[in-house]
């Protein structure tokens, strides 16, 4: 199973401690291809890949995966993005959504019937989301 974790990178690294955890607690189910997502510390004025480099590297990625899993805390554009696109190709996406941040989450998620979309107070809570929806996908 090949899983892409979608996270915000430029959108605002507040929430990569959750990334991590919820990253580790993925890689029981498959292989995680965006692990970089929950790196620690990501300084993007030190990206060394090019805009092109990295865009096109992981639609390839979003195209060979399985499903996907997407924390949607955070708002970020490159996350919207790749739900969209996942969407388009008929992959099945996870959302996570930690309802004790400040900002509430886009009506374009929210509104849109064909996510599956669960909001989380705690780790816990999202881990569970997560063993849920693999219960239904590996059937
Ligand atoms: O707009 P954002 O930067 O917040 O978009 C985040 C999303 O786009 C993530 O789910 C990633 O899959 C993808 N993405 C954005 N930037 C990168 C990136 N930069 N590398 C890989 N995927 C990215 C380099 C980071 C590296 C220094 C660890």
């Amino acid at each position: 199973m090949k899983i892409y974790f979608a996270g915000s990178i430029r959108g605002g690294r507040e929430e990569e401690e959750t990334y991590l955890k919820l990253i580790e607690h993925l890689a029981t189910y498959g292989q995680v291809l965006t692990e970089h997502v929950g790196k620690k510390g990501i300084d993007i004025s030190e990206e060394k890949n090019s805009n092109e480099f990295i865009y096109e590297r992981d639609i390839d990625w979003l195209k060979s995966c399985d499903v996907m899993v997407a924390d949607v805390t955070v708002p970020s554009l490159g996350v919207g993005y790749e739900i969209a696109y996942a969407e388009s190709i008929n992959i099945p996406i996870l959302c996570l959504f930690n309802t004790t941040q400040k900002k509430p989450l886009s009506a374009m998620i929210l509104g849109n019937q064909k996510l599956e979309c669960f909001n989380y107070t705690n780790l816990n809570e999202a881990i569970s989301a997560i063993d849920q929806f693999f219960s239904k996908e590996s059937k």
